[in-house]
């Protein structure tokens, strides 16, 4: 079947006729199509049976072009293989922590999935104050197992080179180069180079004042290199809130189910970036709480939250790494003084990481609700203020950083836990 985009009229006659959807739901049945998708990039659906809803099967296309920004932003739909092939790495590492993948299709560049009807997306129960018990565990132990499994530690040389080759993502990659690290630091034309920044014009001299900030210019730089060069192993590339879902359980204390979704962005690239992009949002939502929380002693216990979610994500990360160290493919990796140096390295970068993802989404193209859903313009511009304050701190102190606690204590020099 050639290519074509799908749409309302034609998804159910897509699922209808494809083979393997009858291992999900009765083809045959009374079908109904919801478009789900609120993601920058593509089309999202769910299509289920009328009289039996929970049978289902959600199908993301890729597009021509950025759902966002729409034709004027053309983009190969070409990412849904990408998608495909990290789905199919994620699910064999790490499987129950993303969408069990379906089938892909090649020709209409579509992924069928798992539907998470019951879940939701992280980011805005957060701007509301919901605390997801097991978060900063599920997702440090993610990172982990995808990250260890496809990297020199768990892979013969050929066979990750192999795999990396077919992980040349270059057009996402070129949106991550501009868009968090090229972009929110220019302020004026540069040989042709597009720069689609926007801010709150509030906090217009923060932006321009940073804009001229050498010192940290030079360390974005060596960020964005090391993001182009360091291909240790298969990043999902934009571990946002958004890019989490959970489903909460009826006893207060239960474990939600926590799945990782999206991985479009999916390339061979430095390990500490997954970590910095999850960490650089409890951060975000700990900045927007400011605005958000009703009460200075809600903020607090919200900030106090987000910041063990942080620490827990680094140190189920570390457990399972140094776990799976124990079994690696090669004597070099064996040092113990090795392994503390590497993961150092990761925690590093991570910090860098975290810093460049906090001040993209206040001033470049893409924001994030958390900041972008405060009405008032002022209070707004009081948490991106204190948001690239600490950004800026994460990146300036990144090369320096030692253990997981200091990256803490900078997030509580400027975003504290506490009720004044
Ligand atoms: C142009 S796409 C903007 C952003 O949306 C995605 O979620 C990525 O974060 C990307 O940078
Ligand atoms: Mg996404």
């Amino acid at each position: 079947m050639a290519y074509s985009t799908l749409n309302l009229e034609t998804i159910i006659a897509y699922v209808r006729n494809h083979e393997q959807s009858a291992q999900y739901l009765n083809p045959n049945s009374d079908l109904e199509v919801q478009e789900i998708g609120d993601g920058n990039l593509n089309l999202v659906w769910r299509v289920f049976e009328r009289e039996n809803r929970s049978r289902s099967i959600l199908l993301k296309q890729g597009l021509p072009y950025l759902r966002a920004a729409g034709e004027s932003w053309p983009l190969s739909p070409d990412r849904a293989r990408f998608e495909a092939q990290a789905l199919e790495l994620q699910h064999r590492f790490a499987s129950g922590l993303i969408p069990k993948p379906y089938w892909f299709d090649a020709d209409m560049l579509v992924n069928a999935m798992e539907d998470l009807t019951e879940h939701q997306v992280l980011r805005r129960p957060m701007m509301a104050g919901h605390q997801f018990v097991g978060l900063g565990e599920t997702i440090g132990k993610f990172c982990a197992k995808v990250l260890f499994g496809t990297s020199d530690f768990a892979m013969r040389p050929d066979e990750k080179r192999d795999l990396q080759s077919q992980f040349r993502n270059s057009e996402l990659c070129k949106i991550t180069e501009d868009l968090i690290f090229t972009e929110p630091y220019m302020n004026q034309a540069w040989h042709g180079l597009e720069i689609r920044n926007r801010f709150n014009p509030i906090i217009e001299a923060d932006v321009t004042h940073m804009q001229h900030d050498s010192d940290l210019k030079a360390q974005v730089a060596a960020l964005k290199y090391r993001f182009m060069t360091h291909a240790e192993a298969l990043i999902h590339g934009d571990l946002h809130t958004g890019s989490i879902m959970a489903r909460v359980g009826t006893a207060p204390d239960e474990t939600p189910d926590i799945r990782v979704i999206d991985p479009e962005f999916a390339f061979f690239g430095p390990i500490g970036f997954d970590l910095g992009a999850f960490i650089a949002n409890l951060f975000l939502s700990s900045a927007s709480h400011l605005a958000h929380s009703k009460t200075v002693e809600a903020r607090a216990a919200y900030r106090s939250y987000l910041y063990d979610q942080a620490r827990a994500c680094w140190q189920a990360f570390t457990t399972e790494f140094m776990t799976q160290f124990a079994a690696t493919n090669s004597p070099s990796w064996t040092s113990q003084d090795f392994q503390a140096m590497f993961l150092r390295d990761v925690l590093r970068d991570l910090t860098g990481f975290a810093g460049a993802k906090m001040i993209r989404r206040i001033v470049g193209f893409a924001h994030v609700a958390d900041l972008e859903g405060i009405a008032n313009l002022e209070h707004r511009a009081h948490c991106e203020a204190k948001a690239l304050e600490l950004g800026r701190k994460l990146i300036m102190h990144h090369s320096r950083i030692n253990q997981f606690e200091d990256v803490i204590d900078l997030a509580l020099e400027i975003l504290p836990v506490d009720t004044q």
